[in-house]
């Protein structure tokens, strides 16, 4: 399967609807709309879009059916993208190759923009117009699925817990074996909510859309987990070790002396670390049933997040 024509294909059509459907809003303030535009239209991968677009398709789906709810998620990654570069969090200058939002429209509006993204997701993911096919039903459990992973109980705890274990490295010397244990379970919750959680969102959100059976989302769902697991660690090897140009933006976590897994395994270890993810992802998607080719794809898509060079 040639999987990057697969994503590119599929975040054309996320592409085109985005700026549509996010700056529908009536009566707009036009700088905040021109923020909120500026960080969509930057170019990221679209890989949670994608994600559910793919998990939609493996049971009998088409990507056009469901854009406006893949808009969505890709509305809440992008707040969340904004509201993490600002010198409160990770105080970053660049992103998607461009300067972050508060470097070209001020702190405020950029953290206004973030709040309009997030809030204009759920407007966008529960008005817009879907196939009949898609029960009311069904997008309210998108809704749920998408709140509960964004909030206190999913993202934003994640984001919260990773600020608090900023400076651990600096602060307590040298790693014992017992606080590299210690580092280890902290940074599980960490990636599990700060990213996992809206790559869960994805598949979940794409297979409650197709109505799925309980069993198929609950192996889908593990999947993500997975997955999103590898995602954050590959990031962090990224941000040490990657190419600043490709990432389109500069690495921050040893400056801010962040727990991640080469500080704790250093770049090979974590790199197996991933590699296993990856692998413990794709092998639950034998659990579920459905399209065969929409679950290669699934796969392809994991292989992609380990060996992704931005
Ligand atoms: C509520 C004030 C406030 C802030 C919330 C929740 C939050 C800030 C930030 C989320 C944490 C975060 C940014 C996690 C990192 C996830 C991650 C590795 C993002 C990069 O995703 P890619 O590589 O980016 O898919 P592109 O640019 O391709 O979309």
């Amino acid at each position: 399967m040639d999987i990057e024509r697969y994503i590119s294909e599929r975040a054309r059509a996320v592409n085109r609807a985005l700026p549509v459907l996010a700056a529908q809003v009536k009566d707009p303030h036009s700088r905040l709309v021109e923020a909120m535009l500026y960080s969509l239209s930057a170019g990221g991968k679209r890989l949670r879009p994608v994600l559910m677009i793919a998990a939609y398709e493996v049971f009998g789906g088409k990507a056009s059916d469901i854009v406006p709810a893949a808009c969505a998620l890709e509305m809440v990654h992008t707040y969340s993208l904004v509201h993490d570069d600002l010198p409160a969090m990770d105080d970053d200058s660049l992103r998607r190759g461009r300067p972050a939002s508060h470097k070209v429209y001020g702190e405020a509006l950029a953290i206004l923009s973030g709040d309009a993204l997030l809030t204009d997701a759920f407007t966008v993911l529960l008005s817009s117009k879907y196939p009949s096919k898609i029960k009311p039903g069904a997008l309210l459990a998108a809704a749920s699925i998408l709140s509960r992973r964004a909030g206190a109980g999913g993202m934003v705890s994640g984001q919260a817990a990773d600020l608090e274990a900023e400076g651990f490295l600096r602060s307590r010397g040298e790693i014992t074996p017992a606080r590299r244990r210690a580092g280890l379970k902290q940074l599980s919750y960490i990636h599990l909510h700060k990213t996992a959680d809206l790559i869960m969102a994805a598949v979940e959100m794409g297979a409650a859309l197709a109505g799925a059976p309980e069993k198929d989302f609950r192996a889908l769902s593990e999947f993500g987990r997975e997955l999103g697991l590898c995602f954050q660690v590959a990031d962090d090897i990224l941000d040490v070790a990657g190419d600043k140009k490709k990432l389109g933006k500069n690495g921050s976590d040893a400056r801010n002396r962040k727990l991640t897994y080469p500080s704790l395994l250093g770049v090979e270890g974590a790199r197996a670390r991933a590699e296993e993810l990856m692998r413990s992802a794709v092998s639950r998607l034998a659990e579920v049933n459905g399209s065969a080719a929409a679950k290669g794809a699934l796969a392809a898509i994991s292989g992609f997040v380990y060996r992704r060079e931005n």
